[in-house]
């Protein structure tokens, strides 16, 4: 029986080195709460990214809930509902409404000629995600935002150290939160962070994720605990030195699965961007059943009895949830509806063979008539 393969493995750093990194911590027997190895992997980060402010934490989804609460919204968010579950929570549980946009067919990123068109009394800010690590119309963002007052906060979960045009993606809008999940490209086992344009946002993140404590004698904010710990900055210290190979290498087994599907009918697959530095973060595929003969679900499936276990990333639609039944018309989103309905993230790791991506595109390409 063939090993398993799932859709992702963490990068994790030799044995050796992470215990070396996490020697002086135990000696040292300071765990937690914003020490030494969070500050450096702080400082670190911000080289790595290109980036002037950052702020970390305990994992992406508390990043995101806190910046949200940081930036003082009210009332609607416009959003999309192609993404993970983190983004529409963190934004209701800000007491905020989510508004639903559709995303563009090309990249599955907000469709930024839909955005105006929501706009109203209301809207406090748009939270746009790059999603599989395809960046947003960032430009068109900025000057909707500009033209209605409105912030921006990218979910940038998927986007670790990419850049346009050189710039890194931490820079647009007024905050971009990134996710080191253990399934991520880089990670720091769970974790964080928060890049922001103003200087004040960093107070007040500060403030929040440590249960809103200014001083010993004052707390300030309805805050919460999302500190990172020592362990897990420990962890990204070891991981940055490695992810600009890592990232390489899974370059190597993107370019191999477009090798094989680029040109099947009925096969949709991302390609590089120009202007745009990827970090290979996912590999999505599109099934159109009535081109390829095949619907999405199917093709899971057979992979499945290959012990080859793909994932159907986003499906369903946050705005379809159990949760948020009656809430929102889904058939205002009929885009992310389609692709939600016929992708498959195909695994999608540094250290995934060439042999494998073979035999998972043999497996997907079995019966395909051309
Ligand atoms: N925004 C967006 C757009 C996101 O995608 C995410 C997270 C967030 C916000 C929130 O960021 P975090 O709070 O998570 O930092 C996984 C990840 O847990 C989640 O971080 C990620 N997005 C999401 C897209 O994928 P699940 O529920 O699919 O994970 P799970 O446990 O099924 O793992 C997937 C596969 O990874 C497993 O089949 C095997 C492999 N795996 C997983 C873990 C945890 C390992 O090999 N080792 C491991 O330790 O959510």
């Amino acid at each position: 029986m063939d090993k398993s393969i799932f859709v992702t493995r963490p990068s994790m750093p030799p044995i050796e080195e992470y215990i070396k990194e996490i020697e002086p911590i135990w000696k040292s027997a300071w765990l937690t709460n914003l020490g030494k190895y969070h500050n450096e992997l702080e400082k670190q980060l911000s080289e790595y990214l290109g980036v002037e402010n950052i702020s970390l934490f305990t994992n992406g989804h508390m990043a995101l809930e806190l910046v949200i609460q940081a930036m003082n919204l009210s009332g609607e968010v416009i959003t999309t509902p192609f993404t993970f579950a983190s983004t529409t929570h963190a934004i209701v549980r800000n007491g905020l409404t989510p508004v639903f946009c559709d995303v563009n067919p090309n990249d599955y990123t907000i469709d930024v000629e839909k955005i105006e068109n929501l706009i109203t009394d209301k809207t406090s800010a748009i939270i746009p995600v790059h999603v599989y690590g395809n960046i947003c119309n960032v430009s068109e963002i900025e000057k909707i935002a500009k033209k209605y007052d409105l912030k921006v906060i990218y979910d940038a979960a998927h986007a670790f150290g990419e850049n346009i045009n050189g710039q890194g993606i931490g820079n647009f809008g007024d905050a971009s939160m990134f996710s080191f999940h253990a399934t991520k490209v880089f990670n720091t086992i769970e974790g964080g962070a928060v890049t922001f344009s103003a200087s004040s946002i960093g107070t007040q993140l500060y403030i929040l994720k440590n249960f809103g404590i200014q001083s010993d004698v004052s707390v300030n904010g309805v805050g919460s605990n999302a500190k990172m710990n020592e362990f897990q900055a420990a962890m990204g210290i070891c991981n940055l030195r490695h992810v600009t190979a890592e990232i390489l290498k899974r370059k190597i087994v993107v370019e191999r699965y477009r090798k094989w599907l680029s040109n099947v009918n009925g096969i949709k697959v991302m390609n590089d961007v120009k202007e745009i530095q990827s970090n290979y973060s996912y590999f999505p595929v599109v099934f159109d059943e009535k081109v390829f003969g095949f619907t999405r679900n199917e093709i899971c499936d057979r992979l499945s009895e290959n012990n080859i276990f793909a994932r159907k990333y986003f499906y369903p639609l946050t705005n379809t949830f159990e949760c948020y039944h009656g809430k929102f018309d889904v058939s205002k989103t009929p885009i992310a509806q389609y692709i939600a309905k016929r992708v498959l993230t195909l695994p999608l790791y540094a250290d995934l063979s060439i042999d494998d991506v073979d035999r998972i595109c043999n497996i997907i390409l079995e019966g395909y008539q051309v």
